[in-house]
């Protein structure tokens, strides 16, 4: 966990980066390796007989094997490459097989890509659409989710961690709460800071952001259990994903192929890897810790301002966000004046908005922590804070 080894905070040596749950910063690791392939290994996977090829196709089939190793996903081709969270939970919403009638439970924690994509295919098929409500301290009400699932619930979608305000998911009690249900999780959030065992959280469907996890912008993936995939039609046609095209038919590719259509991103794969590798390491529960201490520290501190109101529950049950607000000082004001110390926050509705609504707030503020952060980025954020207070006092 050393800043040295990112190469864009060795060269400002006074910026605060605390937006790691927008995007994350990339190690000197993971942008050699994304160099590496496409100066020694590039070519189109799957297309040529040739050697080169040959390796590109090698080296996007090992960054595969290696992230599934990583996410705890005993068979790789259960892991789709997509271009990130949003693209994944789309292709499960796009291929849900959901009628009139059916139920889809939703949880009022959803980042807009969990949370649109059900709405709108509520929306088109004239299936039943219900949000999950939240409890006082910010924790997904399990109560009232058990009191939504109905015979019919098809699609239980829910987040691991709220990227707005922090709040762990306990999956293993939504899944004995929603046995029967398809369960779609968003882990936009948890892949990058915590220990995630796909094949252990006996969900259907599980989505994630290379970005955020130190891996280059436009990969991700979705990984699903094998027989809801082979059952789901594709979301994509066109070049890869094919078995036989005939004039009137086609058929479909055998898994992951069936649902990468076109050509895949190696660069993106590779960098992702490189990304698992570096946070593997570290050790994903270190990872984990490092964070928790960061959010405890900075909870605390910032509590103990007054006028400053820190949303969610208590560190321990949060993951590495700290979502608040100061009195008389807007969010956009605070994060303006914030960048003027170095401190990179963000403002706003975080693509939450449901859940910003819920808060009875328009807006918060957020800062978001990971493994290059350290104490001093939480005294900048402090000081910054109480610099924000004064400047208002005096207006
Ligand atoms: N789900 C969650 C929980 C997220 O935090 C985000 C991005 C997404 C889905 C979408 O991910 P993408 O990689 O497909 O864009 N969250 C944020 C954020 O909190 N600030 O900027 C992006």
């Amino acid at each position: 966990m050393n800043k040295s080894d990112f190469p864009l905070l060795a060269r400002e040596p006074g910026l605060h980066y605390l937006d790691s749950a927008a995007t994350s910063q990339k190690p000197r690791a993971v942008l050699d390796a994304v160099r590496d392939v496409y100066e020694t290994a590039y070519a189109n996977p799957h297309r040529g007989a040739y050697a080169l090829s040959v390796a590109a196709t090698d080296r996007y089939h090992a960054a595969r094997e290696r992230v599934a190793r990583f996410l705890g996903v005993s068979d790789p081709a259960c892991l789709i490459f997509t271009r990130g969270t949003t693209e994944s939970l789309n292709l499960v919403a796009a291929t849900a097989d959901i009628h009139r009638g059916d139920e889809i439970v939703v949880t009022r924690l959803e980042h807009h890509a969990n949370f649109v994509p059900w709405q709108q295919l509520a929306l088109k098929t004239g299936a039943t659409f219900k949000i999950a409500e939240i409890t006082e301290d910010g924790r997904l009400d399990l109560d009232h989710l058990r009191s939504l699932i109905t015979p019919r619930t098809k699609i239980v979608a829910v987040t691991h961690v709220s990227n707005a305000i922090g709040s762990i998911t306990p999956l293993a009690e939504v899944v004995g709460i929603a046995k029967g249900a398809i369960i779609v999780v968003d882990g936009a959030q948890s892949a990058p800071h915590m220990r995630v065992e796909f094949d252990r959280l006996g969900v259907d469907f599980y989505a994630f952001s290379g970005h955020k996890m130190l891996g280059p912008t436009g990969i991700g993936g979705l990984v699903g259990r094998r027989e809801r995939l082979e059952a789901m039609p594709p979301y994509q046609t066109g070049g890869d994903m094919i078995e036989f095209v005939g004039d009137d038919h086609t058929t479909w590719n055998i898994l992951p192929h069936k649902f990468e259509a076109g050509t895949p991103n190696l660069g993106g794969a590779v960098g992702l890897a490189a990304a698992v590798e570096y946070l593997d390491a570290i050790g994903m529960d270190n990872v984990r810790r490092h964070e928790q201490e960061l959010t405890a520290a900075a909870s605390k501190r910032l509590t103990a301002i007054e006028g400053v109101r820190v949303f969610g529950p208590t560190p321990a049950e949060r993951s590495g966000v700290v979502s608040f607000t100061v009195a008389d000082i807007h969010p956009h004001d605070l994060a303006t004046i914030l960048d003027q110390d170095g401190v990179a926050i963000r403002a706003g509705h975080h693509c939450a908005q449901p859940l910003i609504r819920r808060l009875g707030v328009g807006a918060t503020a957020r800062a978001s922590f990971y493994v290059y952060n350290d104490e001093s980025d939480v005294e900048a954020l402090v000081t910054g804070v109480k610099r924000a207070q004064s400047l208002f006092a005096n207006v």
